[in-house]
């Protein structure tokens, strides 16, 4: 049957890897052997043939490899952006992403920048066998893959020895989590382990299902959707081992607790435990096995997901809980808590018609007095009254039946919410650090803690990546000895500080308006904002200059002109969610459970502490204070995460959506920035390998220094000296059509050298 060749090429190593199986009946082991070593020549193609006559290998195998080579480019696109023919052209972007997309190529660079596109589905391409081709490769000389931008970030750290960031940004479903467990998933499989590693590497990945199923949950555009941001660090020893982590939660969104909208969920962990708890645990929380029974688990009217299995997911959640090394009385605990909130949704009160509130719901007290641990009778007066100081004396004043409900949905937020701080904290117990993984969660329609909180931290990320990216342009030109070319960008510090400005901006004056006594309400402060900020270029509401009224705007509204478009900001309900009030004697309650989670939870000095807490705004102003040192101390990696469609589907490329995400990812931007200079570089001793066939001199190599084999290399090219630059260490080109020109005359140089094989080939026979 002749023999059976199978090769396959690695072209991401030097000295790429070659796997042969060889089978021959009839003397063509010669053959075989002269064949491997003219496909040696061939490397820099990834090429897997499995064929049955040698015949075939030269006449449909090689030409098809080379007609596949030579349209690749046209089917397929550029694997880097600024390879693009047209880099401003917006059109030309995105159809280079359909066509990869097309292709389940999800992943493309713009630069060192990695932009991926959510399959939707599972692509066979995060498999062990292809983190060891990632391993220890050149960042280009590989398809981009999330694994490359691990792999790089990883061997910086290691070589240069700097601190590692991996930002992960996007839109509500386009794939940041899925990146970020890529990424640890890479280092727990491909970095060096020793026996207390193996326990810090289940910890780290252990960490994910915990903080999923209290943090996520299932949104219109995410039927598991992060509802915190997240922040993560992972030490490595000095022998690249990981030894530990840290992470940092930001604004959990606390009201998904106590209301949903429609077609929406609560935090998956009550639907895990009510559909997956064993019988005993659910009759001692006093829980039925319905989600349709609790208050807190029906607005939304969407119990059950077709891609959530809650009933599985407890039993890995239960077991993570293991790993990471709660203790079972901590399980306890936590899940007493887990239940309380949800029987002090179904807490109800009577007292209509604006009389004094009472609770009709007797069964609810009684298991809440005994899964938190307090005193039934303290907790009923606590919610149906609140405690004022008057003339230096404690007075109980009754609530009415709206304000007793709003205070039960206060106490279940803030439960809920130092609960999974506390989570995090134990989580960072049990884990110490140096690269990092952050990423945010992405533009969510409607509330004052989601909508104008993330799209504020959006521009503060915005300022730091054109910043950083700026930067490190300049640094490469300056440390390749290469002249600086200033770029002309939008520096929208501006926006930020419309946010942020003391005194001026909108923070400080919500702030204010927050502080303020007597008749301060979402209304005044829509006004303050309007006198304070009116004709600032990217404030508007909808009084114009001239005291007309402008259309299509509310009363209740304000708008921000946002770097990446125009949001609209209903003031409705922005002071309290500012505020984020507890009473105080729900505290009190709180403070004397006897529940050893939430003793840590509510510190019974902040009873004494008579300054007024932060309010939410500020604290996370302070916290995205924070994250931006961190950040800028660090070197980082972008991943930018597109979603296709809104339906959640494979193969489906929405170009409106996709338009929209570009836009606000800022990757035009991004582009014209890295573009602005020279589209291409490479240090030179990659550039020499890769083309030195091209040109007699260097061919099969070049003795000298690196830098002269390059310039007579390009100088036999015909490279115009406005075309190229050589730096220090790399040759920098400024258009990909001198670069298509030179890999052209590579792939005709291949396919002259096949068709010579295929007459010697004849000749042989
Ligand atoms: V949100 O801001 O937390 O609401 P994310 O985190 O950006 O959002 P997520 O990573 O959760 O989105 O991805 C949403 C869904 O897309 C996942 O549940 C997967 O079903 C799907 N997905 C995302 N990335 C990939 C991928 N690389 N391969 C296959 C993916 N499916
Ligand atoms: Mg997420």
């Amino acid at each position: 049957r002749g023999p059976v060749l199978l090769c396959q090429y690695h072209n991401n190593s030097p000295g790429a890897a070659c796997s042969c199986v060889c089978r021959s009946d009839s003397g063509c082991c010669f053959l075989t052997v002269f064949l491997l070593s003219y496909i040696l020549i061939l490397k820099h193609l990834h090429l897997a043939v499995l064929l049955s006559h040698p015949q075939a290998v030269v006449n449909d195998g090689v030409r098809a490899m080379m007609e596949s080579a030579l349209t690749a480019r046209d089917r397929v696109g550029v694997q880097d952006f600024v390879l693009l023919e047209n880099h401003t052209s917006e059109v030309a972007f995105i159809e280079n992403l359909r066509k990869r997309f097309k292709e389940n190529l999800i992943y493309t660079y713009i630069g060192s920048v990695l932009v991926s596109v959510n399959p939707y589905k599972d692509l066979e391409i995060y498999t062990k066998q292809h983190m060891e081709r990632y391993r220890g490769v050149n960042f280009y000389e590989v398809s981009p893959h999330i694994y490359a931008i691990s792999d790089n970030a990883y061997r910086s750290m290691r070589t240069e020895r700097r601190d590692q960031c991996i930002l992960i940004s996007g839109e509500s479903g386009a794939g940041k989590t899925e990146a970020s467990k890529k990424v640890l998933q890479y280092y727990a499989v491909t970095c060096p382990a020793s026996g207390h590693v193996e326990t810090v590497k289940d910890r780290l990945l252990q960490s994910n299902p915990v903080l999923e199923a209290f943090g996520n949950a299932k949104t219109l555009r995410n039927d598991n959707s992060s509802r915190f941001g997240k922040y993560m660090d992972i030490q490595f020893d000095f022998k690249g081992a990981p030894v530990g982590g840290h992470i940092i939660n930001y604004l959990l969104e606390k009201s998904r607790v106590v209301h949903q909208s429609h077609g929406e969920r609560n935090f998956h962990i009550f639907y895990q435990l009510i559909e997956g708890g064993e019988e005993d645990l659910l009759r001692r929380l006093g829980l039925e096995r319905t989600p349709q029974q609790y208050q807190y688990l029906v607005k939304g009217q969407c119990p059950k997901v077709s891609s959530i299995n809650d009933r599985n997911e407890w039993k890995v959640v239960r077991k993570a809980l293991t790993v990471i090394g709660f203790s079972d009385d901590e399980v306890e605990e936590l899940l007493n808590i887990i239940a309380s909130v949800l029987h002090l949704g179904n807490v109800q009160f009577g007292g209509e018609d604006g009389g004094n509130a009472y609770i009709t719901t007797d069964t609810q007290i009684k298991y809440l007095a005994r899964l938190l641990n307090v005193d039934g009778s303290v907790l009923r007066e606590a919610l149906t009254h609140k405690k004022i100081i008057a003339k230096g004396e404690e007075l109980m004043s009754p609530l009415n039946q709206e304000q007793a409900g709003a205070a039960r949905d206060a106490l279940s937020k803030a439960v809920y919410g130092r609960t999974f701080t506390w989570l995090v904290n134990k989580i960072n117990a049990s884990l110490a650090f140096k690269v990092s993984l952050y990423y945010h969660i992405s533009n969510m329609a409607g509330s004052f803690e989601l909508q104008f909180c993330i799209n504020y931290c959006n521009e503060k990320l915005q300022q730091l990546f054109i910043e950083l990216t700026l930067k490190s342009e300049q640094e490469e030109y300056e440390a390749e000895g290469i002249t600086w070319e200033p770029v002309q960008y939008f520096n929208n510090k501006i926006i930020c500080d419309l946010v942020e400005e003391k005194f001026k901006g909108i923070i400080s004056i919500l702030d204010e308006e927050c502080l303020r006594p007597g008749d301060a309400s979402d209304l005044t402060f829509l006004e303050k904002l309007e006198k304070t900020l009116g004709g600032h270029a990217h404030f508007v509401t909808h009084k114009l200059a001239d005291g007309k009224t402008r259309k299509m705007m509310g009363r209740e509204d304000f708008r921000m002109i946002h770097y990446a478009g125009e949001v609209n900001y209903n003031v409705n309900g922005f002071l309290d969610k500012n505020n984020d009030l507890l009473f105080r004697n729900l505290k009190e309650v709180m403070c004397l459970s006897e529940n050893k989670i939430l003793t840590q939870c509510f510190d019974r000095e902040e009873l004494t502490d008579k300054k007024r807490p932060e309010t939410a705004a500020t604290q996370f102003k302070n916290s995205l204070a924070k994250l931006m040192e961190i950040l800028m101390s660090k070197e980082p990696s972008y991943v930018r995460c597109i979603k296709p469609n809104d339906a959640k589907q494979a193969g489906r490329f929405d170009e409106v959506l996709i338009r929209h995400q570009v836009k606000y990812l800022g990757l035009m931007e991004n582009l014209r920035v890295r573009r602005a200079g020279f589209a291409y570089r490479r240090r030179y001793e990659i550039f020499l390998q890769r083309y030195k066939s091209l040109c007699p001199d260097t061919w099969p190599s070049w003795d000298g220094r690196l830098v002269d084999g390059v310039s007579t290399l390009v100088k036999h090219l015909g490279y115009k000296p406005e075309e190229y630059k050589l730096g220090r260490s790399k040759i920098f080109i400024r258009f990909p059509k001198t670069l298509f020109a030179t890999e052209d005359a590579l792939e005709t140089r291949k396919h002259t050298l096949a068709t010579k094989l295929q007459a010697c080939w004849k000749g042989c026979r």
